[in-house]
């Protein structure tokens, strides 16, 4: 952008000098020339906008002297940025201009970091830990219990079981994942998906469900009266937002069993920081009840000087090549 204008701006001037004698003055001068300029535009290269003002007028000098070649060069550093000062368009300031630690060379709050304190070092996503959260459930009271959760650091992201001739689930078993920080800050599988172990009867024919890679079980619905038909099941992809890790868009998944011809009736809905970790219910040759427990998700990060959660390490800093990596595992 600055570069057309400069270009704009120098052809005005040698189009005006032409048949004048002397030499240019100042590069301001562009008012002088009147009526007869191509693009009146010339007066706005002043306006900087609020940072890079001094490259500007520099351009405008070297213009003046004739050299048409490069203004400047590279990019200069946004004023302001790396002062410890967070001001104006600066959403982190972390007292250097260098990108990859979390608060870019342009001010801004690179994707998988936090920067809560204005003059120091941002922390890195480094995992989760986790807290029973929601939990409900459909279905009766017949058959015996069950309650089965996903390995540490694992989340629910599909189901299988099976279908009887007589539209009812006679068993159900759910797959967990492994799930870990992305650099972007979004969790991602880090596994293929193993079964926890199966609960109801044998016959049936098989059925399935499984999330979109990358996304995990967060609520589902289901039809059933005193035996469980049939799951309709959402996922959602989890991202750190705001310092928080959080569901993104929901999508949900065909038909899990049946519909039995009974009414669809709310299951479990994990909330908005949570995800699905757990199955419970009452089986025994048919599944007479099926219920989710979500896990609250809390983020934990790299450089806050804590070792939490999956952190094998912390040393107040999230730099590589210390000995702590930059999600806090030993190097
Ligand atoms: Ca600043
Ligand atoms: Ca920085
Ligand atoms: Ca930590």
């Amino acid at each position: 952008m600055r570069l057309a204008l400069v270009i704009v701006t120098s052809a005005t001037v040698a189009g005006c000098f032409l048949d004048a004698t002397g030499q240019a003055p100042g590069a301001g001068g562009s008012t002088d020339v009147g009526a007869g300029a191509p693009q009146g535009g010339s007066s706005n290269d002043g306006a900087a906008p609020s940072f890079g003002g001094q490259g500007a007028d520099d351009g405008g000098a070297t213009n003046a002297g004739g050299g048409l070649a490069e203004g400047g060069g590279g990019q200069p550093p946004l004023k302001g940025v790396g002062d410890c000062e967070q001001v104006a368009f600066e959403t982190c300031d972390d007292c250097n201009t260098e990108s990859g630690d979390g608060c870019g060379s342009d001010g801004q709050i690179e994707l998988g970091w936090v920067c809560p304190d204005e003059g120091k070092a941002c922390q890195k996503l480094s995992g989760f830990e986790v807290t029973e959260g929601d939990e409900g459930f459909i279905g009766g009271g017949g058959g015996v219990s069950f309650d089965e959760s996903c390995p540490k650091d694992n989340l629910i992201v599909g189901y299988r079981g099976g279908e009887s001739l007589y539209d009812d689930l006679v068993r159900v078993s759910a797959e967990c994942v492994e799930a870990a920080v992305g650099a972007d800050g979004v969790l991602e599988w880090a596994s293929t998906p193993t079964l926890l172990m199966s609960h109801g009867g044998l016959d049936g024919i098989s059925v399935s469900v499984r999330c979109p890679e990358g996304t995990f079980v967060v609520g589902f619905a289901g039809h059933a009266d005193s035996i469980v038909s049939g799951l309709v099941v959402e996922c959602a992809p989890i991202v750190l937002s705001d310092g928080a890790l959080q569901q993104g868009i929901r999508t949900t998944l065909p038909l899990f069993g049946a519909t039995g011809s009974l009414q669809l009736e709310e299951g479990a809905t994990c909330g908005p920081h949570e995800a699905a970790g757990r199955i419970f219910g009452r089986s025994g040759g048919l599944l007479d009840r099926f219920g989710m427990g979500c896990h609250d998700l809390s983020a934990t990060f790299c450089g806050d000087n804590a070792i939490e959660g999956p952190e094998e390490c912390d040393l107040g800093d999230a730099k590589p090549n210390d000995g702590c990596s930059t999600i806090c595992r030993n190097e």
